[in-house]
């Protein structure tokens, strides 16, 4: 188990004073990487400037198939980043190595070990040729641990407030604040696009969303004007009925008004809100009841 100790950064100020590591790229390396890690939710809490020292820590690593990159078990020593490539996420169950879920061309993994000084609690293997951008742990404990204290104590107080996390420990629920990302909308901004497939989940910090469909069940017939369904303000969260039911985006969900969202992705989803989806659940079966008395028939949600 993955133990969420407090960190308090000033208990080694010292590390402040250990050489900056810079590995040097080309410029056309450098596009690839900005390109690799604008959407990576561990750098979206960052300043300006402590996003481009990770950029300069960052190393490339070509990965062949069939290639471990990390082994369940060990010790952690880099978080990587990836650029393209496909990984099974292969974990030991009773003895037995299980693929639990893979990473298609996007995301990051390793963060675990680093940030909890736990054994690599997964094996992550490439499928086919690829390429990562690799952190080394100094780096990423100077830059990203050390931001995680702050991050606590700015969603701290949010994440008690949310409904959908109130049978969680609060250890758990400081874990969802490592690992989280912000992401502002502007108003009218698209945030999930109906028919998309999904790969993250929402909770609204501030402002307001609504959620729109495409509705092909009004009077028997294809309507492609989009229907307004639900609002969802503070503390609420959507985008979860994709990946609780393993289907593309039911729905498409707009800002309205200056919004911002907390952004988990969908494994540490799965890693930290499983036990949250029987309430989940619970409200999705909400959802077809309220279809039926809109639209007068229900959309296929489940299997
Ligand atoms: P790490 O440093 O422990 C393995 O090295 C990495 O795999 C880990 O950090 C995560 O970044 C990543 N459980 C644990 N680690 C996972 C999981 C995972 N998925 C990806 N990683 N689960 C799978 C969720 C789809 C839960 C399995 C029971
Ligand atoms: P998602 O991952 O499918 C769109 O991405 C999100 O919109 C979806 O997860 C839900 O969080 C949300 N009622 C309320 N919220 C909905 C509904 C819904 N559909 C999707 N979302 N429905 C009832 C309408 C009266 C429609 C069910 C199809």
């Amino acid at each position: 188990p993955v133990c969420a100790e407090a960190y308090n950064p000033d208990d080694d100020e010292d590390e402040d004073f250990e050489p900056r590591v810079v590995h040097s790229k080309s410029d056309e390396q450098r596009r690839r990487l900005q390109d690799a890690c604008r959407d990576i939710l561990l750098f979206k809490t960052l300043d300006q400037e402590q996003f481009l020292e990770v950029l300069d820590g960052m190393f490339e690593v070509l990965v062949k198939p069939q290639e471990h990159i990390i082994n369940q078990g060990e010790d952690g020593d880099n978080f990587y980043v990836i650029e393209r490539g496909v990984y099974d996420i292969v974990v030991l169950i009773d003895g037995v190595g299980k693929c639990v879920g893979k990473y298609d061309n996007k995301g990051s993994f390793g963060e675990l070990a680093l940030m909890y000084n736990t054994p690599r609690a997964a094996t992550i293997m490439a499928t086919q040729e690829g390429a990562l951008w690799g952190l080394d742990r100094a780096t990423f404990h100077r830059l990203i641990v050390k931001n995680n204290a702050k991050k606590r104590k700015m969603y701290e107080a949010f994440i008690e407030c949310v409904p959908l996390l109130k049978s969680l420990e609060l250890s758990e629920r400081m874990k969802i604040v490592d690992v989280v990302g912000m992401r502002a909308f502007k108003d009218e901004e698209c945030i999930i696009t109906q028919g998309e497939e999904a790969d993250c989940f929402y909770i609204v910090e501030s402002g307001q969303v609504k959620i729109m469909i495409i509705s092909k069940t009004k009077a028997g017939q294809l309507d492609n004007a989009e229907v307004e369904i639900a609002r969802c303000s503070r503390g609420q969260y959507f985008g979860e009925l994709a990946l609780v039911t393993n289907k593309p985006r039911a729905a498409s969900v707009y800002a309205v008004g200056d919004t911002k969202c907390l952004v988990i992705d969908i494994q540490a989803f799965e890693r930290l809100l499983g036990s949250c989806k029987e309430i989940m659940k619970r409200n999705i079966s909400q959802y077809e009841n309220q279809l039926v008395a809109l639209f007068g028939s229900s959309v296929d949600l489940k299997h």
